[in-house]
């Protein structure tokens, strides 16, 4: 059994960069464990206006103190927070952008949310996702998975009983497959986004869609097919962000084969503008992404 620590070094990891991904893997066990204790709403929102569950707050004071006491980080983008966090180690040699818990609406109904994390070296943090040196995200379902790429493919790991992360695919490849799963209100779709999804499903594509974004995209993954969270009428911009999401999903979306797009562009050549930038969404297998792009609004 190949652990994670094992996999870094076999690939030639920088070993900073593999003590990063590391110390974010290690923090699912505290923040599985915080599940239990921390189910209730608070009444706050976030920058986006969504409501933040207790479960996201306590996720990104966790994973923000964690990186700031490493000494690697020198700065962090959060969904959670307004303003980039500045850590004391502004020498630190990555910066990160994340998701502390992606979904969390779900918890309440026990359904499986994620961690994403993107990792950028230097100290900015409005870059272009295909620049980012490592991508990778933690998945809180029936296991929990680490599913993480370098930059030279994507590989897919489980913790154990004592905490190792086992590796239990090498080399993840993207196919062409028939699953869709599309968030936004159907009657507020565009024109084209609408048409494409009837021609999938006249095709015999299967939608599946949990609400979770880092779960419906880990069956992407896996099985092939489309991820899509549309521009709307009234929101052009959909409704995920950016940095924190489409990027480094976007970033593992590619090193497995496939693609992500806002419909006519490659997200990862996208250079953000703001932080907090949303982003229509379409991630999933490559000739699904191109023949979406090839349409005429
Ligand atoms: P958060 O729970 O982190 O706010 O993210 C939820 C999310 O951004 C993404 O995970 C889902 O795909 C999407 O929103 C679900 O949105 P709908 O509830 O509109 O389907």
């Amino acid at each position: 059994m190949i652990t994670v620590q094992e996999y870094l070094s076999e690939k030639g990891c920088e070993e900073d960069l593999a003590r990063l991904i590391c110390l974010i893997a290690e923090q699912a066990g505290p923040i599985r464990r915080a599940f239990i204790s921390n189910q209730r709403y608070a009444a706050s929102l976030n920058t986006s206006g969504e409501v933040q569950a207790e479960m996201d707050t306590w996720s990104d004071r966790h994973l923000t103190q964690q990186l700031a006491a490493s000494g690697l980080v020198s700065r962090i983008a959060s969904e959670e927070q307004d303003e980039v966090f500045e850590c004391n180690a502004s020498f630190g040699k990555y910066s990160v952008v994340m998701d502390p818990l992606d979904g969390s609406s779900l918890i309440a109904v026990n359904l499986a949310v994620g961690t994403i994390v993107g990792i950028y070296e230097g100290c900015s943090v409005l870059r272009k996702g295909k620049e980012m040196k490592a991508a990778l995200y933690l998945l809180y379902g029936p296991m929990t998975t680490l599913t993480l790429s370098i930059g030279s493919g994507v590989a897919l790991f489980s913790l154990d009983d004592d905490g190792r992360y086992l590796l239990m695919e090498d080399t993840i490849r993207m196919p062409e497959g028939t699953i869709y799963g599309s968030g936004g209100e159907r009657p507020k779709w565009t024109k084209k986004h609408a048409s494409f999804i009837a021609a999938l499903e006249a095709e015999g594509a299967k939608s599946r869609y949990s609400g979770s974004f880092v779960a419906d995209f880990h069956q992407i993954l896996k099985y092939g097919g489309l991820y899509a969270y549309p521009a709307a009428l009234g929101k052009p911009d959909g409704k995920l962000r950016l940095v924190f999401e489409a990027q480094p999903i976007g970033f593992l979306a590619r090193e497995a084969g496939g693609r992500i797009s806002n419909g006519s562009t490659d997200i990862l050549e996208i250079m953000p503008e703001k932080v907090h930038q949303k982003t229509p969404i379409y991630v999933g297998s490559r000739g699904i992404i191109e023949r979406l792009e090839a349409l005429q609004e």
